[in-house]
């Protein structure tokens, strides 16, 4: 499959790596849009939220967790952080390998801005 979060998981395209484990990758994001800017991803290929199912629900659990995990490793546990997930054409999702963006270290802007 032509995906490039799924060439990351493998590595053949580089990645700076926060976070491993058996189903899940995080890794800093190229263009990152704050101070702290990650990316949580499953290893599983899913393209976006749209497509998840409801045997991804634990999958996703592990996810969500994973970017808990980074927040905090990153000193973002105190400050706070957002985490998002773009879906689709309207949301600006470029890359349709699911990830949910880690975002802090700054007061950051309201949703949408
Ligand atoms: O966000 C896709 C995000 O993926 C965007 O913030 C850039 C990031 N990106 C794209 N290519 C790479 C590589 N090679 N390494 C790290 N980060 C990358 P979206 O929600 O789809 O708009």
């Amino acid at each position: 499959m032509d995906c490039l979060f799924c060439k990351i998981v493998e590595g053949t395209i580089p990645s700076t790596k926060v976070y491993e484990d058996e189903y899940v990758y995080a890794f800093k994001d190229i263009q990152p849009q704050a101070p702290v800017h990650l990316l949580v991803i499953p290893k599983k290929h899913i393209a976006s939220l749209n497509e998840a199912e409801p045997g991804d629900a634990e999958l996703l659990g592990r996810v969500t967790l994973a970017a808990q995990r980074v927040a905090k490793e990153a000193g973002l546990g105190d400050s706070g952080y957002r985490v998002l997930t773009n879906v689709g054409k309207d949301s600006g999702q470029v890359v349709f390998h699911i990830h949910f963006h880690v975002l802090g270290g700054e007061k950051l802007g309201a949703l949408n801005a």
